[in-house]
């Protein structure tokens, strides 16, 4: 029978779950103070939808009042590839690990939606939660016994390490909790060492703005320059302060990653117009941040690597439509700095009118 907990996480690892747990929901279960303090510092930078409806965010019988437990679920996403490796090939573009395969909220939300589908048919109301909702998923995961929040703010497990996605169903069904999870971090602070922004001021607590990952994905505008050598060849996400984790040693390698989402040339992605950018990446998260955006990560690996021949295709793009890409090849022409570069600038800077893109002729 469906109903008890423990059928209920059966269930869950029957659907293709790696891990579940359950947290029966009480006052103990409210992030108002961390979640106020992350705001008011602005580390939510650009992410205005993380300062909505906090009130819900950061309690789930806020969201819900009629939820009494939550079941929480993960699935793993370890890659068999070494991240530090990958990094260091300069003409490849490193998309971040989560993001080489179909998209998590579809693959999740599916086998959720089949689990609910179950308990509500014994009666229990049940809503479903995979990331875009007002929801603490790290928090509830680690009292559902998951795992426990990093250094680095991300869920570590003992079983699987930093690899894993989360998701969350809310029932109005009076559950018995799984044992809560307790931190392992102990006095390692690798993931923090490791970050090349220092985006991790201080340990469990994450300065979304200078994190590569916020930068890359979340910011559409054009990025400071002290940032940009950072990102290196990282054109989509960051996988550092996961990767150095010590408890990664544990983890089991997952399936369905596309292998052509590993060692992509610079030279070819930053050829990428809207449609082919569209088509290459369907059904990934990557799709979601746009043409634009990529093509300014893009140009700043390119000049992270020097890739000099790639300059006519970075020089084309100094006329692009978006001003952001248009700053950025800019830019990134001038770290080529090819023959007869000078000239080329002089004449590109004749028409311009966008500031940003200005500022980046006078820099
Ligand atoms: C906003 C967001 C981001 C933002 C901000 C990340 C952040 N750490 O807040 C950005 C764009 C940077 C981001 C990046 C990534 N994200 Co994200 N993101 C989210 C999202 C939508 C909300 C997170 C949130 O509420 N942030 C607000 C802050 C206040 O929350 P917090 O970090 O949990 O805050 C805690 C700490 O401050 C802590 N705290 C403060 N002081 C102290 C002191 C002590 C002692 C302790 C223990 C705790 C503590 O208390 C707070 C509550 O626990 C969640 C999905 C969800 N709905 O939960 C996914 C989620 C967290 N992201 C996820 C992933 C995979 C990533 C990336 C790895 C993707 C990538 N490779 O590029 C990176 C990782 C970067 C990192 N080091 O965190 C996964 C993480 C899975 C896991 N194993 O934990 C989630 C859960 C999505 C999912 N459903 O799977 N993400
Ligand atoms: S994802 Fe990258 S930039 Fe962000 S905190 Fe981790 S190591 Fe730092
Ligand atoms: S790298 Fe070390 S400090 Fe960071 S999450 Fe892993 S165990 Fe904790």
């Amino acid at each position: 029978m469906l109903g008890g907990p423990e059928e209920l996480i059966q269930r869950a690892l029957e659907l293709g779950f790696d891990d579940a747990g359950i947290v029966k929901l009480g006052p103990q279960h409210d992030w108002s103070r961390q979640l106020d303090e992350f705001l008011a510092l602005g580390r939510h930078g650009s992410m205005d939808w993380l300062a909505r409806r906090t009130n819900e965010r950061s309690n789930p019988r806020n969201l819900w009042p009629e939820a009494r437990s939550a079941l929480m679920v993960a699935a793993n996403y370890a890659s068999s590839h070494d991240v530090f490796e990958e990094l260091s090939h300069e003409d490849e573009g490193y998309l971040s690990v989560y993001a080489r395969r179909k998209d998590y909220h579809d693959v999740l939300k599916k086998k959720l939606r089949q689990l609910a589908r179950e308990y509500a048919d014994l009666g229990h109301q049940v809503k479903l939660f995979v990331d875009t909702a007002p929801l603490m998923e790290k928090p509830l995961a680690m009292a559902a016994g998951l795992g426990w929040q990093g250094k680095h703010t991300n869920l570590v497990s003992q079983n699987f390490g930093s690899w894993l996605f989360l998701g969350a169903l809310l029932t109005d069904a009076e559950l018995s909790p799984s044992p809560s999870e307790q931190d392992h971090c102990g006095s390692c602070q690798a993931c923090m060492d490791i970050c090349p922004t220092k985006a991790i001021p201080a340990a469990y607590q994450l300065d979304a703005v200078r994190c590569l990952a916020y930068l890359s994905i979340e910011y559409k505008g054009v990025i400071a320059p002290e940032f940009r050598a950072p990102m290196g060849n990282r054109i989509y996400g960051c996988d550092d302060c996961l990767a150095i984790c010590p408890w990664n040693k544990f983890a089991v390698i997952s399936h369905g990653e596309r292998a052509q989402l590993r060692g992509a040339k610079l030279r070819q992605l930053v050829r990428l117009n809207d449609q082919e950018f569209r088509s290459f990446f369907a059904g990934t998260p990557i799709k979601r941040t746009g043409r634009d955006a990529f093509v300014r990560n893009v140009l700043i690996a390119i000049a992270n690597g020097g890739l000099q021949d790639a300059w006519p295709d970075v020089y084309a793009l100094c006329r692009d439509d978006n001003p952001v890409v248009r700053a950025h090849a800019v830019a990134c022409l001038k770290i080529l700095d090819v023959p007869r570069g000078q000239d080329m600038l002089q004449s590109l800077r004749v028409g311009e009118s966008d500031a940003r893109v200005l500022g980046e002729f006078d820099r």
